[in-house]
């Protein structure tokens, strides 16, 4: 094999001899060794390589080949290698691949002349821009959703206060999904190294991805939809772990509350105030001198016995942990790690030091399994005390001057690498160790880590926010496009700091962040040291009205919420979906003024706005929409200008949806009423949803104890059935209430009993009254008018209601 390393460019040439495998076909060009992998019907890896192996790639792929039916063709200029779902034709003359789906359309196609070349040690794959093609993902990515034009570089870089089109940011996932000819296909990139995609830019023909070094390894989806794409991703990198149910409830931040009066403080004037809140957090000042395994004598005398306070009031702990470990004579975890010899290293042996806040550190290279096992075992520091959870920070990592030499090296899984091929999965590892080191330590309970760096397979590990941003209106707007970019992309568990961690937050932002949030998959309000704090109650009566509503509604909503996450959980699909999984070839829905829309729970669209807009336009897709306050009824496929004071989001709920809503709670761990209502949205045609409760924690669910039922709307005939439960468990709603909303009947017929309805208004906010700037005339207080409903009993047996 023939290595060019001078600056020009080298082709991977003509192919000299191939043979059949197992599970596909390799063989050797001028220059490289190939090989295409069939893992499933509509999923094939690429490899190729100048080296004389390809290179294992031990961190995002978790799934093997799976045993599939391929044909193999061949002419005198292609071979062909066919699935089910998809062919790929390899150019013999020069190595370049085509994949076309079962009508013969091409997905995607390597330029003939350049399909896979180098610049040096640079390894790239050129695709032929297609026509109209869009693109869509590549995980926690500033910019539009369509990224059509624009080029980006993943490389895992702390980028405080970040701007609205800064890159690269905090994680790399080198995965996107292309658009075109009404077709879909995805493409994951698995190379560590620093790698750039560029969908079009600065050039007319191509789009591609390089990798500064390392083989060409890349994953081709196609199916027939987007969904089935990201689930497919999601087989091949990894599902989240159901996280336990207090972590879906409101998380209160700040850098940093101590000492610890203030932190009871904080949780007491929650109860007081009647917000509902779960988690809070404590950032760098619990240590002692930011010395991780430490906690501040002074400001924290006795941990234990204020979590142990915390937890009788609901609230659970969670710590930041800092990879950096201050490198000092009597500081044991130091010490251990030395004598272990646990971390980053130059290749002369020394120990890799840098600066960050406990001063010059060394940083366990969580590359190496002794080192996450270690790791893993020191955080009994903190379960001990009660810790329920951990904020793994700093892990691109990061420190002070932010230019890591490449020079130092990581263990890699026993590979070695040097800093180029390591720094994208260092944060990964760390998230890796810190979850393992909850499991192990928790006695089987579920584990909560937040991690601000990662790479593909993250949503494995840990839920992800999205850093250091800034307290404006373009910054809330960027927010839910990079974690509907990250939805898009496997990772399930995000969100962004409330309020805006850099810069002091405007009241009214605040309110329309904390609203928008409450659909967020991750609910965590931060603020930086010397800046507002972001507590609900910390920007006047009004806002702290309408947190206190948005905040008690996410409480209502989280029977639908913890249903979603199980979805997720099983399909890899995201809690909060850009339109693009639903509605992928509108248009209209990659507009500026309607890119930051999403769907929350599959069924609620919520239309963002900044927040000194009263009025905005939104776009509702296909289908029939009910705007949530007061079920007026739209239909899709039209732009429609809705009333937006600062008390109101917009928010729509899809016809056909099934939601379900407790009584609101002030956390988790507190169920009042115990009554289960089920709002079903009349629509068309047949809709169904899975209603899904476990314990809320613990791993017994994946024994049999849950309780989950489908329930089938009929909106033509009228019927709703609740099916008979599954699982071991009975629900935790003593009582049943179905709501009908769009329906006109006023009878139902239940087991052959006809039963009239009754009627109720139903309220999902509490009316701001002084505040509200609208006429009441123009605005009424939102309500939906008498919705008519059944108390049905709840049993394991099925129910069907038709109404008459
Ligand atoms: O150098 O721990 O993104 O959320 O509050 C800053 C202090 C370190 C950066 C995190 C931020 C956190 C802060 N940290």
């Amino acid at each position: 094999m023939i290595t060019q390393t001078k600056n020009t460019t080298q082709t991977a040439g003509p192919i000299q001899y191939f043979l059949l495998t197992e599970n596909g076909i390799k063989g050797e060009t001028a220059s490289a060794s190939f090989k295409l992998t069939v893992y499933q019907e509509g999923l094939i890896r690429v490899q190729v390589s100048r080296e004389q192996s390809f290179a294992p790639n031990p961190y995002s792929v978790i799934l093997n080949p799976q045993v599939t039916n391929f044909e193999f063709e061949e002419t005198d200029e292609f071979l062909y290698l066919i699935t089910k779902t998809v062919s790929v034709k390899i150019r013999r003359s020069n190595f370049s691949l085509t994949f076309l789906d079962k009508t013969g359309t091409v997905l995607s196609e390597d330029d003939p002349n350049f399909g896979i070349s180098w610049q040096g040690t640079e390894v790239s794959s050129y695709k032929k821009l297609q026509q109209w093609e869009k693109f869509i993902g590549l995980g926690e990515k500033t910019g539009g959703l369509n990224r059509w034009g624009k080029a980006y570089t993943n490389w895992n870089t702390d980028h405080f206060a970040y701007g609205k089109n800064s890159d690269p940011l905090y994680i790399s996932i080198p995965f996107y999904i292309g658009l075109h000819h009404e077709r879909c296909y995805g493409m994951f990139f698995d190379n560590t190294h620093k790698t750039v995609f560029n969908f079009g830019a600065s050039n007319n023909k191509y789009s591609y991805f390089s990798a500064e070094d390392g083989d060409m390894d890349y994953y081709f989806f196609h199916e027939k939809n987007v969904s089935d794409i990201i689930t497919s991703y999601t087989s091949l990198t990894g599902k989240m772990e159901m996280p336990p149910m207090w972590a879906l409830g409101f998380q209160q931040c700040r850098y940093s509350y101590y000492p610890d009066r203030d932190v009871l403080r904080l949780a007491e004037t929650f109860r007081d105030k009647d917000i509902p809140a779960d988690v809070i957090y404590l950032d760098i000042h619990y240590m002692e001198n930011y010395k991780v395994f430490t906690f501040d004598g002074k400001n924290f005398p006795n941990p234990a016995a204020l979590i142990k306070t915390l937890k009788d009031k609901g609230f659970r702990i969670v710590v930041i942990l800092d990879p950096g470990i201050k490198v000092e004579a009597g500081y044991a975890p130091y010490l251990e790690g030395k004598a272990k010899d646990l971390y980053l290293k130059y290749p002369d042996g020394s120990d890799y030091e840098g600066h960050v806040w406990p001063g010059w550190c060394t940083f366990p290279d969580f590359t190496k399994p002794e080192t996450r096992k270690w790791w893993a075992e020191k955080m009994a520091f903190y379960t001990d005390l009660g810790v329920d959870g951990f904020w793994t920070d700093m892990n691109e990592p990061a420190c002070w001057g932010q230019h890591t030499p490449n020079l130092v090296e990581f263990d890699y899984e026993g590979q070695k690498a040097t800093h180029r091929k390591g720094r994208n999965v260092y944060g990964m590892q760390m998230a890796r160790s810190t979850q393992q080191g909850a499991k192990d330590l928790r006695d089987s309970l579920r584990p909560f880590v937040l991690t601000r760096s990662g790479f593909a397979g993250i949503q494995r590990t840990a839920a992800v926010w999205t850093g250091d941003n800034v307290a404006n209106n373009d910054h809330m707007l960027l927010g839910i496009r990079l974690v509907n970019s990250l939805g898009l992309s496997g990772v399930s568990f995000a969100g962004y700091d409330i309020g805006g961690f850099e810069g002091n937050t405007p009241p009214p932002l605040y309110a329309r962040w904390i609203s928008i949030a409450a659909f967020a998959p991750l609910f965590r309000a931060h603020s930086m040291i010397n800046s507002t704090g972001s507590e609900p109650w910390s920007f006047g009566e009004e806002v702290e009205e309408i947190s206190r509503n948005y905040i008690k509604l996410r409480y209502k909503l989280l029977p639908l919420f913890y249903s979603a996450f199980y979805k997720s959980h099983l399909t890899g699909l995201p809690v909060s979906k850009s339109l693009a999984i639903d509605f992928p070839f509108d248009d209209n829905i990659y507009e500026k003024s309607y890119e930051n829309q999403f769907l929350c729970c599959d069924s609620l669209l919520i239309i963002p706005v900044a927040s000194f807009k009263e009025v905005t336009k939104g776009y509702l897709p296909e289908g029939s929409w009910y705007y949530f306050y007061t079920d007026k009824l739209y239909t899709g496929n039209q732009e429609v200008y809705v009333d937006c004071p600062l008390s109101y989001l917009p928010v729509f709920v899809k016809g056909g949806a099934i939601l379900t809503l407790q009584d609101s709670i002030q956390h988790t761990g507190h169920l009042e009423s115990g009554s289960l209502y089920i709002h079903v949205y009349k629509g068309s045609g047949i809709t169904r949803f899975s209603h899904y409760e476990d314990a809320g924690d613990g791993m017994d669910f994946q024994d049999g104890a849950y309780f989950k039922r489908e329930i089938v709307l009929n909106s033509d005939s009228n019927e709703v059935t609740v099916a008979t439960s599954e699982g071991t468990l009975d629900s935790r709603y003593a009582n049943l209430t179905l709501y009908f909303h769009g329906f006109e009947q006023n009878m139902a017929n239940v087991d052959g009993k006809n039963i009239s309805l009754e009627k109720q208004d139903v309220t999902y906010l509490k009316k701001i009254s002084d505040f509200d700037p609208l006429p009441s005339d123009k605005h009424p207080f939102h309500t939906c008018k008498q919705v008519s409903f059944i108390h049905i009993k709840h049993s394991k047996e099925p129910v069907i209601i038709q109404l008459v």
